[in-house]
């Protein structure tokens, strides 16, 4: 619980902290609040992940001091790793034999720390870091503000997504009243795409197929060389072939460099598409999951279309 985090923070002062790999809003903004939120209690503290900060994040208050890297130096005394259910997804070694502290808001959030202070109801991690600095009484700077509703926005699907309620929105005034600008907080996330995106975007456009409920689209391996594209690029593009009407579910397959394809599964609620993730050692949550999968693309689309097909239901 939030008491027993504060009391193991309050005993220690060389801290750690990251999140997942291939790290989200969320991950990222939560992360760097919560590093601001111990270095205002006097505490030392880095935040170190495995993949480098996606660019539309890069804009963040201090996200030029964030580590990458695959494994941990130094004597930290622990680890605070947000938004993440295992010491696994970040991917991170050398986590293994410290002190854990975990803070997360999934409803699929195992204990896997020492500490863990799991709140499904919080509707991003950035709520619960919020009311981290909050009971600590640290001091909350307009940079930790920016941080935090970054990382609800984009959590929330921009105030769109299941679990948005008064709270949220109560939660957002104490950020905007701290001062995070909303309009800055907007452009720097929707309007900072890379050309390599859109390139993208045209090709899974161009790509697109439906049948009934279900929608998928791809990209090729080729393409992303041809518009040199990052791996990130593709973040959110699966968002586009859900955004119509009748489609309950979308995939969108990426070409990996090895002919296997990465499958990002998107549902607005009828199918629990974590359930069809798991089935090709994926993972995720009931409305947004991802996979990988063997090529080539025909069969690709074969195997998971089938899965999707059939179920299983979330009702
Ligand atoms: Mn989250």
């Amino acid at each position: 619980m939030l008491q027993d985090v504060l009391r193991q923070i309050e005993r220690r002062d060389r801290f750690l902290l990251t999140s997942h790999a291939r790290p989200d809003g969320d991950a990222i903004g939560s992360a760097l609040a919560c590093c601001q939120v111990l270095r205002a209690m006097g505490k030392q503290a880095d935040v170190v992940l495995h993949d480098a900060v996606p660019r539309v994040y890069r804009s963040l208050p201090f996200a030029d001091q964030v580590v990458q890297a695959d494994r941990i130096k130094g004597g930290y005394e622990a680890a605070i790793i947000l938004e993440c259910d295992s010491v696994h997804r970040t991917r991170l070694e050398g986590l293994e034999d410290r002190f854990l502290i975990s803070i997360d808001h999934h409803i699929s959030g195992r204990p896997f720390a020492h500490v863990n202070w799991i709140d499904p109801h919080a509707v991003a991690t950035a709520e619960m870091v919020f009311r981290l600095a909050r009971e600590a009484g640290a001091r909350f700077s307009p940079e930790i503000a920016t941080c935090l509703y970054t990382a609800l926005m984009t959590d929330t699907g921009s105030f769109m997504f299941q679990g948005v309620n008064q709270h949220t929105f109560a939660l957002a005034q104490e950020l905007v009243l701290a001062g995070a600008d909303p309009a800055h907080c907007a452009r720097s996330i929707y309007f900072a795409h890379s050309e390599a995106k859109l390139r993208l975007l045209g090709e899974a456009l161009r790509n697109l197929k439906t049948e009934g409920h279900l929608a998928w689209t791809w990209v090729s391996h080729e393409h992303m060389q041809r518009w040199a594209a990052k791996d990130e690029d593709c973040e959110g593009l699966v968002n586009y072939v859900l955004s119509i009407g009748e489609v309950e579910v979308a995939a969108f397959f990426r070409e990996l460099p090895d002919g296997r394809f990465r499958v990002s599964l998107r549902s607005k609620g009828k199918l629990d598409v974590a359930r069809v993730a798991e089935r090709f050692g994926g993972g995720g949550h009931e409305c947004a999951s991802g996979c990988p999968v063997d090529g080539p693309l025909a069969s690709a689309v074969r195997e998971v279309l089938q899965r999707l097909r059939r179920g299983p239901s979330v009702q």
